[in-house]
């Protein structure tokens, strides 16, 4: 905490040795009155979790497992666009540590060298009918110092760390806080959502499949489009092959790469 030079983002930071997930412990902070900003860090976690009740591999000592707890003034259609910010942030902080700028994925993931090195999952709950936001927990995941035996064999060829790509070590203490001062930077003093222009330009140069083709996997099948851009919302919009133009929301779709 000494290195925290933020003023609201990580005040408190909540540290744990062992924890299911950040983000379920986070939320149980919302029926508390636990202050906005308010950070979870874990060691490790027995059930960090992904979207769709995917896993996401938190071995102790290789990591960083975060989330941040908000009580923000924002509408649930801004929660998407969370996580693209904080994409964002995540590749300006890997680039400010290690030298090398990740890559993005639409929606939730920064890659290195084409390899997944950090996921983020944003999850809220939402105020009765007003579809105001009472809170909402920003899940950080990032592999910092494993080679490719840390990780089980199902993603050893998908997932990797900022050691394996660089050989720089990264502390966790100096990779949170550098973490935690760039959300603070985007989300106050760029003035979330209204100045979406922050970071929409930058998380558009560092996507790394626009202008190609892409397959989309939804739930009723699977077709072939062109990706375009990102949308106000955060929508990744698509050409298909008969020429319309698609916009598709994170949830119910994923993305490959041909
Ligand atoms: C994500 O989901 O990538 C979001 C991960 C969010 C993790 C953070 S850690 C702190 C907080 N607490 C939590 O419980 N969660 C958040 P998704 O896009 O659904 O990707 C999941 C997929 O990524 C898995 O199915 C694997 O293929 C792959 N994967 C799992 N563990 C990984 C790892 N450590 N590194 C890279 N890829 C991984």
């Amino acid at each position: 905490e000494r290195r925290l030079t933020t003023k609201i983002i990580g005040h408190p930071v909540i540290f744990l040795d062992e924890v299911d997930s950040t983000n379920n412990y986070a939320k149980t902070l919302g029926a508390s009155n636990a202050q906005n900003g308010t950070a979870v860090v874990a060691a490790r976690q027995t059930a960090g979790k992904g979207r769709l009740a995917r896993k996401f591999e938190s071995p102790e000592g290789c990591g960083v497992y975060l989330s941040i707890f908000l009580r923000p003034k924002l509408q649930v259609s801004d929660i998407n666009c969370i996580t693209l910010m904080t994409a964002v942030v995540v590749a300006d902080t890997v680039e400010e540590l290690c030298g090398l700028r990740p890559t993005i994925k639409w929606t939730n993931d920064v890659y290195l060298n084409g390899k997944k090195l950090c996921g983020i999952l944003t999850e809220c709950s939402i105020e009765g009918e007003s579809g105001a936001v009472e809170y909402a927990v920003v899940g950080i995941g990032t592999n910092l110092g494993q080679t490719s035996v840390d990780f089980p064999e199902e993603i050893r060829n998908i997932a990797t760390s900022v050691f394996q790509e660089t050989g720089v070590r990264i502390a966790q203490a100096d990779y949170a806080a550098a973490l935690l001062k760039n959300f603070e930077r985007y989300f106050y003093e760029q003035h979330f959502p209204e100045n979406k222009a922050s970071f929409l330009g930058q998380y558009r140069k560092d996507l790394f499949f626009l202008g190609q083709e892409v397959t989309v996997v939804g739930m009723t099948g699977q077709y072939t489009a062109v990706a375009m851009d990102i949308d106000e919302e955060g929508r990744l919009l698509v050409r298909t092959e008969d020429g319309r133009t698609k916009a598709l929301n994170s949830g119910e779709i994923s993305i490959r790469m041909k």
